[in-house]
């Protein structure tokens, strides 16, 4: 056909799977600007993003810091379940606390206290400047601040906090709106301004780094208390409900069950109950690669689905147990079954690496894309950087190579969870490997390029948004043509030395 096939003439007539890299969409007509290309995504039923782009709960890709910057950014993260459940729902805090438009939990000491204690409060979280109230408490009266600037010159850290703090303050009331506090923080100058209740009683804080972050970030994912969206991974461990109850405690705004393969009874006895005991937190289920895995869990209860088997960069396990799908087909085939079937949204996950697959992903009907190795390597991903040959690296690993479950069989006490250690087998088979993988700098370098590709491809196709996209698709208006190796190998860089260093 010369203008291209549509995808179900692809997917649905053929015996093999396809991906990415087998597809190309064909040019559509373009009657508007890249920019505007709008690309609010659906996450969930219930809960829709500014950005189609999420970050995998992997333990070297997602814990807080990555999590602020995906949500700054318009998308989201889930924080990984290979730790405590004391630990991942600090991490889910250290999100929520970020940001606030009221931050309703400050760090709060008494006069009592010394400056040493000021400096654990910034050593650990970043913050240096602590109200202080009578009995140290939120809902006590409020007696005074400590700013780094009473403090940075003292060199007796044991100086109590009652002969440094500054007694005379600027303060809010409580019937204040966030918008006449800010307003009355910018007046005032000061770098906090805490707000009290008619008895002059500590009930919350706001801060000058937010104000500024609000409008640096303007597509950031928020909820309604002005705080960052942030998600969290569980497993269908017995635990899992208990684990469910502290992160919706420590704020969480949607939880995934991770598992490589979804549709089992755990995972379906799990949605069921955690739909039951917490019906305001959506649950996205997963994976999945099949319509009828997906309605297993449709019918349990799911509101998103998470899309992928054996096609994430680390993994092993369509060598290891031969069962998988490519994930062109995968995503095709699934999200077109939930949208009819339940309206339910769909996650393509894995196998991501450039701009052009996150398009194909979106194209072929999935309503956002996750993560893994595009977002390992960034300032954001948890570890350090080391030198390999000459390269600045990262760490990144499956979460079922051999590196994470040992790791994880040691944590196991702590009450570590895994997706691949679901029974005490006597022979631990890995289903992925670890490396590493080269410094990419800050997400927020890299989303925006890879959102400005996205927007080009969006154009170049003749879609404004991702419905339009989703709906060009359904009515066959979406046109592909599978490539030959040959002119896949065509569509790349071809016959030129890639000096490092140029662009
Ligand atoms: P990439 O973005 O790196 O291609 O894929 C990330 C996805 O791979 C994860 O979100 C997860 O679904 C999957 N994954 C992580 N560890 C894995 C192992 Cl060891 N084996 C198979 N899939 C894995």
């Amino acid at each position: 056909m010369a203008n291209g096939w549509p995808a179900g003439k692809i997917f649905d007539s053929s015996i093999y799977g396809f991906t990415y890299d087998d597809l190309i969409l064909m040019p559509g007509h373009i009657d508007f600007p890249s920019s505007d290309v709008e690309l609010k995504a659906q996450l969930t039923k219930n809960m829709s993003l500014n950005i189609p782009i999420i970050s995998s709960p992997m333990d070297t890709v997602t814990e807080h810091q990555m999590a602020i910057g995906m949500a700054l950014l318009g998308g989201i993260g889930f924080v990984h379940n290979n730790q405590s459940i004391e630990k991942q729902v600090e991490e889910i805090s250290k999100v929520k606390r970020f940001e606030n438009g009221f931050i309703l939990d400050p760090f709060v000491l008494s006069p009592k206290h010394n400056i040493r204690d000021i400096d654990s409060i910034k050593k650990i979280h970043g913050y240096s400047s602590v109200p202080i109230t009578e009995d140290g408490m939120l809902g006590s009266k409020l007696v005074g601040i400590v700013t780094n600037r009473d403090i940075d010159f003292i060199t007796d850290r044991t100086t109590l906090l009652e002969e440094v703090m500054t007694r005379d303050l600027v303060y809010g009331n409580s019937n204040t709106s966030l918008t006449d506090a800010n307003a009355l923080l910018r007046e005032s100058k000061k770098g906090k301004l805490p707000i009290v209740n008619s008895k002059h009683e500590l009930v919350a804080l706001i801060s000058r780094n937010d104000f500024k972050k609000n409008k640096e970030f303007p597509k950031a994912s928020k909820d309604y208390n002005k705080q960052l969206m942030v998600g969290a991974a569980l497993s269908t461990k017995p635990d899992g409900e208990s684990r469910a109850q502290r992160l919706i405690n420590a704020g969480v705004n949607v939880l995934l069950i991770d598992s490589s393969q979804g549709d089992s009874v755990f995972q379906i006895d799990l949605v069921k109950r955690l739909k039951e005991s917490f019906p305001q937190i959506d649950i996205i289920g997963g994976n999945v690669v099949t319509p009828m895995q997906a309605k297993s869990l449709i019918n349990a209860g799911v509101d998103g689905l998470r899309v992928g088997m054996g096609s994430g960069s680390i993994c092993t396990t369509q060598t290891v147990c031969a069962v998988g799908r490519a994930q062109g087909s995968a995503v095709y085939h699934v999200s077109g079954f939930a949208r009819d079937y339940a309206g339910i949204p769909c996650i393509a996950d894995g196998g991501v690496r450039n701009s052009g697959h996150v398009m194909k992903a979106l194209s072929l009907g999935a309503s956002t894309v996750m993560g893994g190795s595009i977002f390992a390597g960034t300032e954001e991903a948890p570890g350090e950087y080391f030198f390999h040959n000459g390269l600045r690296v990262k760490k990144y690993r499956g979460m079922g190579s051999i590196e994470a479950l040992e790791d994880s069989i040691q944590r196991a006490a702590d009450g570590a969870q895994h997706r691949y250690l679901t029974a005490p087998d006597s022979v631990t088979v890995a289903q992925g490997v670890s490396g590493s993988v080269m410094d990419k700098g800050s997400v927020k370098q890299l989303i925006p390029h890879i959102l400005q590709g996205l927007r080009h491809g969006m154009q170049d196709a003749g879609a404004r948004s991702i419905p339009d996209l989703h709906s060009k698709l359904v009515s066959e208006k979406l046109y592909f043509e599978v490539r030959s190796p040959a002119a896949q190998k065509e569509g790349d860089v071809q016959d030129i030395f890639v000096l490092r260093g140029t662009k």
